[in-house]
């Protein structure tokens, strides 16, 4: 990792702490409204689970400009659970909120992160739990799911299971799993959960690893703790946390930046760990902890005519620099997609009487969804795509930014296609085609080591303490 540049009120607020067993820590940005429950529930649960070992709160601010540490400071302090849950703690639950400083200039989820991973380290915490402020499902016993597993199972990582509504996180059900599962053999179905158990040896690991970048300050944060625990050879497991709710997105109108950092994380340490993954066939469960749940998580509309949209325009002026990225076949199978696309998209428009802009429709999900019946993007050719970005950056490391940029309107294509296939199936249903598509990464992981061995040879993870080693040209 870069060189600390931890602030003077962080040290403070480290030598006053001196230690601690267990830590959870929240990052935040403009999220006034939801974190005063999330610290409450953390706090619960830490008081109730863990009543013997020395507890802290981290809230990692970015320094919202609505209140969001004000909430953290003032919500109802540890003596509040005790009293609710009549428990009588061994320690007194520190709670602390912090502005995170920048790293090299950039500053994000993944910053917010890394102060709460040097505070974990300076206090020696035996587990970090890490947890979104924008969750409205969290309860205490999270902390217990989430924790649980390291202090009394022997596990250094756990990832969350969640049921999540059939149309939200798509960039996990259509990178981020998928590509976990096939390259490293490990279905861990949420990479990019955000609410995260790590152990004190995890935490250590982190920090001595050299391949942070930009993305990694940002939303790379998750895959990157995923991927980082998976290659570095520590236990991982999974726990059912129940449901999801969290304030949602419209993958077309707000995921695009995300997706962008998300992705171009995971084609860089895609990279970066060729050794490891190249010898991994086939993929084995993932343990999951915790009382199976069933929950109906709540809705989401999706503008599939928008994406469409976007899929066919992105093509327009797009096409010769996708023949940059993309074996030659795939390209071609890609225009010809994102020409019915928008054929589609145009015929659909005028079938719901929407003149001009998609975004201003007053249209369903299904309706839309029922108008676009006819497009489909099949599943092999969406891995072959994202396979040969795995070869494109390897060849031009300092293209990854642009291409993963050039990929978000094929993404669009590629989620549209996912909710209209599913537009009428349940979420279990839908479940059913993301595991389809998981399998079929899986089966074509001999195109990707034919291509990566065809083109080039492959780099070595270099060694944990190179500076930003995710960021040099190529041996
Ligand atoms: N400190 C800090 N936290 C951030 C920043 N951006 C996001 N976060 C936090 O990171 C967590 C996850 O962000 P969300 O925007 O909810 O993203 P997400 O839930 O992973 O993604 P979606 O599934 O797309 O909603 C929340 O707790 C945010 O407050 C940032 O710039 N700085
Ligand atoms: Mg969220």
């Amino acid at each position: 990792m870069p060189a600390t540049a931890l602030t003077p009120a962080v040290r403070d607020e480290i030598a006053r702490l001196g230690r601690a067993d267990i830590m959870v820590g929240i990052p935040s940005f403009k999220n006034a409204a939801t974190i005063g429950y999330v610290v409450r529930a953390a706090q619960a649960g830490l008081v109730q689970y863990f009543p013997d070992l020395k507890p802290v709160v981290v809230n990692s601010d970015a320094g919202s400009p609505d209140g969001t540490q004000r909430v953290v400071v003032e919500t109802e302090p540890p003596d509040y659970i005790e009293q609710i849950l009549l428990v009588r703690p061994t320690n007194r639950l520190d709670r602390v909120s912090l502005t995170y400083p920048e790293i090299d200039g950039t500053g994000g989820k993944g910053a917010a992160l890394r102060m709460i991973f040097e505070m974990a380290a300076a206090l020696e915490v035996q587990a970090l739990v890490v947890v979104d402020s924008d969750l409205r499902s969290i309860v205490p016993e999270w902390i217990e799911l989430l924790a649980g597993p390291i202090l009394k199972g022997g596990y250094d990582f756990v990832a969350p299971l969640y049921a999540r509504y059939k149309y939200d996180g798509t960039i996990t059900n259509t990178v981020t799993y998928p590509l976990t599962r096939s390259l490293y053999g490990h279905r861990i179905r949420q990479p990019i959960g955000g609410d995260f158990g790590v152990s004190g040896d995890l935490v250590r690991h982190y920090l001595t690893r050299g391949d942070w970048t930009d993305d990694v300050s940002k939303f790379g944060i998750d895959i990157w703790m995923t991927t980082s625990a998976m290659t570095g050879g520590f236990a991982v497991c999974q726990a059912r946390l129940g449901a999801k709710v969290h304030d949602p997105k419209d993958p077309g109108a707000d995921l695009g930046p995300m997706f962008r950092q998300v992705v171009g994380t995971i084609l860089r340490l895609s990279v970066l760990h060729a050794e490891h993954w190249l010898p991994i066939h086939g993929s084995h469960d993932v343990p999951a902890y915790g009382f199976e749940r069933i929950i109906d998580p709540p809705p989401l509309e999706v503008n599939t005519l928008r994406l469409l949209t976007e899929f066919h325009q992105g093509s327009l002026s797009l096409a010769d620099r996708w023949r940059t990225m993309f074996a030659p076949a795939n390209v071609e199978m890609l225009l010809v997609l994102a020409r019915e696309a928008g054929k589609l998209a145009d015929a659909a428009a005028a079938r719901l009487g929407i003149s001009g802009d998609a975004t201003s429709t007053k249209a369903t999900t299904v309706e839309m969804a029922d108008a676009l019946a006819a497009f489909h993007f099949p599943d092999d050719l969406w891995a072959r795509l994202i396979y040969d970005l795995i070869v494109t950056a390897r060849d031009q490391p300092e293209a990854v930014e642009a291409m993963v940029a050039s990929l978000v309107p094929v993404y669009f294509g590629r989620v549209g296609s996912f909710v209209i296939e599913n537009r009428h199936l349940t979420t279990d249903q839908a479940e059913e085609r993301v595991e389809r598509q998981a399998r079929e990464f899986e089966l074509l992981k001999p195109y990707l080591i034919e291509r990566w061995e065809a083109t080039g040879a492959g780099r070595a993870d270099p060694d944990a303490a190179t500076p930003a080693g995710a960021r040099r040209g190529p041996a």
